[in-house]
């Protein structure tokens, strides 16, 4: 599952922006894209980046989003940390009493209704990117896509949902033998805990990946601190081209 085109067009709206403070300045193949065909006038739209972890359960995903959270806000670069699924809104309660088992849904529907709880939040993650906020999103479509699949369902039936959601800038694979997951406090409570089903789980992931340059993947057995300096070195650039006016892209 890629990136695709560009979301509304926004050359022409905004003067070119500062760096932000403690970034290096990066060139950027696509900032340089946006200036074309705008009369010569540099002309870009800031905005926060998107950035994801994603990875098996227990991976340490939810640890790193908020070491990068507390990061950022050290160098006084807005950021928030979303989740999903979102088990606040009321698709959410629906996913959230599936999970724990206190409801049953076939495969389809739930599917569903994940990428639903995706799509609900949708427009107020564009809004909350273009406000210049950077998204530090724990679990996304590829998550939605990796469980159904390897549930059996068909591929490209579990991605379809997922197009014209808004696309990743960089996304981080916290990599991990299964096993070693499942030694991880806790792992066994909810519906997909379980060490046969995470293995099929890691195997629809790495065919998900692709090397279009936004997947990173990450030694998740390595010490915590050391994971998030990995992924901070990773990120800055990123953070910075979305803030030099890197377009919007929504999946395809
Ligand atoms: N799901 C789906 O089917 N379709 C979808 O579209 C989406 C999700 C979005 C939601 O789970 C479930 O929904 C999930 C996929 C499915 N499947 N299940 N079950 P969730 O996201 O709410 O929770 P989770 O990801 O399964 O588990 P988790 O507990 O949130 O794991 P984590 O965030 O990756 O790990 P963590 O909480 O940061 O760390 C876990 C423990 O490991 C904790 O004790 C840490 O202190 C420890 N840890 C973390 N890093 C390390 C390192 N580096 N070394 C040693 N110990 C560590
Ligand atoms: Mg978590």
């Amino acid at each position: 599952m890629g990136a695709g085109r560009p979301l509304g067009a926004q050359a022409g709206q905004e003067s070119v922006p500062g760096s932000i403070p403690g970034v290096k300045r990066v060139a950027s193949a696509q900032r340089l894209e946006v200036g074309v065909g705008n009369g010569g006038s540099a002309a870009f739209s800031s905005r926060g980046a998107f950035i994801l972890l994603e990875g098996l359960d227990r991976s340490g995903k939810t640890s790193q989003c908020e070491r990068l959270l507390a990061f950022l806000t050290d160098r006084q670069i807005p950021a928030e940390i979303w989740r999903y699924p979102d088990r606040r809104t009321t698709v959410g309660k629906m996913i959230s009493s599936y999970l724990s088992k206190k409801s049953e849904l076939d495969d389809a529907t739930i599917h569903l209704l994940f990428a639903a709880n995706r799509w609900e939040k949708r427009e107020e993650m564009e809004a909350r990117l273009r406000s210049g906020c950077t998204l530090i999103v724990d679990r996304y479509s590829f998550s939605g896509i990796a469980f159904s699949a390897a549930k059996g369902l068909d591929l490209d039936w579990c991605k379809a949902p997922e197009v014209g959601l808004i696309a990743p800038d960089a996304i981080f694979y916290l990599q991990i033998p299964p096993e070693i997951a499942a030694g991880r406090g806790q792992y066994g409570e909810e519906r997909y805990e379980r060490l046969s089903f995470q293995k099929l789980v890691a195997k629809q992931f790495e065919n998900l990946m692709n090397d279009d340059g936004r997947w990173h993947v990450i030694d998740a057995q390595k010490g915590i601190d050391e994971i998030q300096r990995h992924i901070q070195e990773l990120s800055l650039p990123v953070i910075e081209r979305c803030h030099q006016g890197a377009p919007l892209l929504d999946m395809r």
